[in-house]
């Protein structure tokens, strides 16, 4: 995704009846599945924004101006890079005085790091950030494109009745029924339209015939105006625990030059093994200013460091227990905290704190 400094505007204008003033929505076409189609191989490669504009007349139908932002070569999300979530930041920070609300249309695959990486950006979000995407082209019968950006751009506009007020003042990713906070989603299934669940928190909307809204889980719409941020630190890994791992490879991973954060993906509520040679291993790390986030490959639950013995050694050593945060959440969040260039003490104080809602403090 080659983010170049202007990008072409494609507007939709409503066609519909309706007379009560439109809504204004800003579209970021990045590709994923929505908008692709069969190569003569057979694979499925990203075409432009206007396969999703011919197959979806619909959009004029909506009480909406819809302004279009289309990477000049839409990306399978499996190629997003750190650099590509700083451009879409950026995007959003030059327009964000002009729109009522976003819908980022993204792949799948990697949907959940763009989310959470976006969430941490966009510090002080008073408008609405939707991710969306299908499961199924949106030139196939049984595509579900259609109800997923209706319903996103529904949501990017949605509105208290009384105050007026933005309803969704998030980084979220609205799939098949669900409207979940970026930082919480995680793909959990490929071959079915319910693609994402939300980890360790309620869902923010559900949509049937009505979109319910959750709005005591809500984001508080913040007193101070947008800040966006412009860094991130990739010199990070994510390091998977599994029974047999042998010091070879945490070594070799956790001695990567420059290596700067590790996400350490550990057993149930956060446990590691404590042969000398892995907390070694850890403390040589930790030496060299690597700093550790403990995340759970537990799907619920939360890291609790010191519940058994083995994960006190943990916290002796200086590894930060992440909570019931996500390994997306986790990753990006490192890069994001690791970007801001604090020193040690803030740097490790920030990694356990809850900056966009990516975890529940225990
Ligand atoms: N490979 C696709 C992507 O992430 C999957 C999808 O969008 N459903 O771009």
């Amino acid at each position: 995704m080659n983010l170049p400094a202007t990008l072409p505007l494609i507007d939709i204008k409503p066609i519909g009846p309706d007379t009560r003033p439109a809504s204004s929505v800003l579209v970021i076409y990045t590709g994923g599945t929505v908008g692709m189609e069969y190569n003569k191989r057979g694979e499925l490669v990203p075409m432009k924004f206007e396969q999703i504009r011919k197959k979806m007349p619909e959009l004029r139908q909506l009480n909406m101006n819809l302004s279009v932002l289309s990477l000049p070569e839409p990306i399978d999300s499996s190629n997003v890079t750190a650099a590509d979530w700083l451009g879409l930041a950026a995007l959003i920070k030059e327009n964000y005085a002009h729109y009522d609300g976003f819908v980022v249309l993204h792949g799948t695959d990697t949907m959940a790091y763009s989310a959470a990486a976006l969430s941490y950006l966009l510090e002080n979000l008073g408008k609405t950030v939707v991710f969306t995407g299908s499961q199924v082209p949106v030139g196939r019968i049984r595509t579900d494109a259609r109800r997923n950006l209706i319903t996103a751009l529904d949501i990017a506009v949605a509105r208290h009745s009384t105050a007026g007020t933005v309803r969704v003042p998030e980084v979220c990713v609205f799939f098949n029924d669900l409207l979940i906070r970026g930082n919480r989603a995680k793909k959990v299934e490929s071959q079915q339209y319910n693609a994402f669940r939300s980890e360790n928190y309620p869902p923010l909307a559900r949509a049937g015939i009505e979109v319910e809204f959750n709005d005591p889980q809500m984001r508080h719409l913040p007193s101070a105006p947008l800040h966006v941020h412009q860094h991130l630190d990739d010199r990070v890994v994510i390091l998977k625990l599994f029974p047999g791992i042998t010091e070879q490879v945490v070594r070799a991973v956790l001695e990567v030059e420059g290596l700067r954060g590790c996400v350490l993906e550990t057993y149930g509520s956060g446990n590691a093994p404590t042969a000398p040679w892995f907390l070694n291993c850890l403390r040589d790390a930790q030496t060299r200013g690597v700093y550790i986030l403990n995340v759970s490959q537990c799907e619920e639950g939360r890291v609790i460091q010191g519940q058994y013995e083995t994960s006190s050694q943990l916290t002796d050593l200086g590894v930060i227990g992440g909570e019931d945060i996500t390994a997306e959440a986790a990753i990006t969040k490192l890069m994001f905290v690791l970007g801001l260039n604090r020193s040690p003490q803030e740097t490790a104080h920030l990694l356990t704190q809850d900056l966009r809602g990516e975890i529940s403090l225990g």
